[in-house]
């Protein structure tokens, strides 16, 4: 099947693998080689459990059918056409599907191709806005403590996890972060928004203090924090920080390239939250991970300013890529098949009993917190002494070996599974985790 089943023979590979530890894997490979639905197959022909979807990408479940035919459909109809002063129809299509689920009044959609171009495409956006209102003075972007927006420079400066940053210089200027809502002594445990830190918000009015209000061009937040643990916001938290932003003319930018999609059990994790920010960004679930794509939905208001400019470009700005034909039919067929199956408000349904279960894990070996909202979960372990991240490895290992794919990171591993997951296997991840941690010292 594969000229690597026998798992050797990458130590040599030319392939620079990302976010991994290269020599630790290339000696003892993981490969994947087919999916379907819930699951993966191993290039050994190994059933595994996909517990993450993928990467917080696959809210449907793997290879639908509906999307696999739509992407082979388009790729033989028309592979590529330009969006810089030509269109095809799809990519209207799509923008106007996309806006439709989207929160009221914010209907104007930018395409790009993964959530660190929609993170870099929101923060461009917002300083032109307040530009072209004859706000140019607002050129500061302000991020959150432990926040992640991905990996080009807009998104690594307001990102706020410092391996992410540290080894790549003073980034973008005018930049700062609001403190992190995680508050272990007090919200460990938590069922869904933990009850105590709504102040945390005010930590902008700090920000605010320190640097003027008036220079201050907008906030990025993910709703839920994904990549730092799932870090749920604090009851509300969220409803604080919007007020504050409007208070002061900040714009609010949300970053739901995990928290989009339906995740936490609405289409978009603003209606869940009831707090509607001025731009958001998505990625990820938006073509089921199927081919690359992101996008940024924008207030009608903001593309409304730019539209009263001079006649001309509005917006120097867009990539190759942007309302790519088979990432337009993949997310068309995307939305079809979550409509069809009632996937965007499926995590609702289920989302009592992902908790009772990933909180049975409560008083287990290691375990120092667990949290959860709609179909997203992390279990926090306690480190091994003077080796950080050491045993969440070794338990996700354990766990791949018994056919469930968990991410991990740090000392947390972190749940995510597609949205089209039974109880069943809801039960089968917990109890493999119950069984890896029992497993690790
Ligand atoms: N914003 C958020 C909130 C994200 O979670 C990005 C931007 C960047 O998207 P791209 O498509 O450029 O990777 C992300 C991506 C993990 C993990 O398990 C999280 C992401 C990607 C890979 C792994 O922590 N989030
Ligand atoms: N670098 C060069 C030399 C280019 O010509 C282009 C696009 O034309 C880019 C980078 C940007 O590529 P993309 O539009 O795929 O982001």
């Amino acid at each position: 099947m594969n000229k690597r089943a026998d798992f050797t023979g990458l130590e040599a590979s030319a392939f620079w693998m990302p976010y991994t530890a290269n020599r630790q894997f290339k000696k003892a490979p993981r490969l994947l080689a087919r999916a379907e639905g819930m699951y993966y197959w191993t290039a050994d022909g190994r059933q595994v459990l996909d517990g993450q979807a993928g990467l917080w990408c696959v809210n449907a479940g793997h290879c639908r059918p509906k999307i696999v035919a739509a992407v082979q459909k388009q790729v033989a109809q028309m592979d590529f056409a330009p969006t810089f002063n030509m269109g095809h129809p799809i990519a209207f299509e799509f923008a106007d599907r996309l806006a439709r689920l989207a929160p009221e009044r914010l209907s104007r959609v930018f395409f790009t191709n993964s959530g660190s171009e929609s993170a870099d495409t929101a923060l461009k956006i917002a300083l032109a806005y307040h530009r072209a209102r004859g706000e140019g003075q607002r050129f500061r972007l302000i991020g959150r403590e432990r926040g992640y927006h991905g990996v080009n420079f807009g998104g690594m400066a307001v990102g706020g996890i410092g391996a992410n940053r540290k080894a790549f210089g003073p980034g973008v200027a005018g930049v700062d972060h609001i403190r992190h809502t995680h508050d272990p002594q007090r919200n460990s445990f938590s069922r869904g928004e933990p009850k105590f830190g709504v102040e945390f918000a005010d930590d902008l009015e700090r920000i605010c203090t320190l640097h003027d209000p008036s220079t201050i061009a907008a906030v990025i937040v993910e709703p839920v924090a994904g990549s730092a643990g799932v870090l749920v916001p604090p009851q509300g938290y969220l409803q604080r920080l919007r007020e504050l932003c409007s208070k002061h003319g900040i714009l609010l930018i949300f970053d739901e390239v995990i928290t989009g999609f339906g995740r936490l059990g609405q289409p978009f994790g603003s209606q869940r939250f009831g707090v509607t920010p001025d731009l958001f960004t998505v990625a990820k679930g938006m073509t089921n991970g199927t081919v690359p794509m992101g996008a940024v939905f924008a207030k009608d208001s903001i593309y409304d300013t730019f539209m009263d400019a001079p006649e001309g470009i509005e917006l120097f700005h867009g990539y190759t890529y942007s309302g790519h034909p088979l990432a337009c039919a993949a997310g068309l067929a995307t939305l079809d098949t979550y409509a069809e199956e009632g996937l965007l408000t499926r995590a609702a349904s289920l989302e009592k009993a992902f908790e009772e279960r990933i909180h049975s894990l409560k008083g287990g070996k290691h375990v120092v917190d667990v949290r959860n909202c709609g179909l997203m979960g992390a279990i926090e372990l306690e480190p091994r002494p003077g080796k950080p991240g050491a045993r969440a490895y070794e338990a996700f290992l354990k766990c791949f070996e018994a056919g469930v794919l968990v991410r991990y990171t740090g000392d947390t591993l972190a749940f995510s599974p597609p949205l089209i997951i039974e109880t069943q296997q809801i039960d089968r991840i917990f109890e493999t985790v119950r069984s890896a941690l029992a497993a690790v010292q």
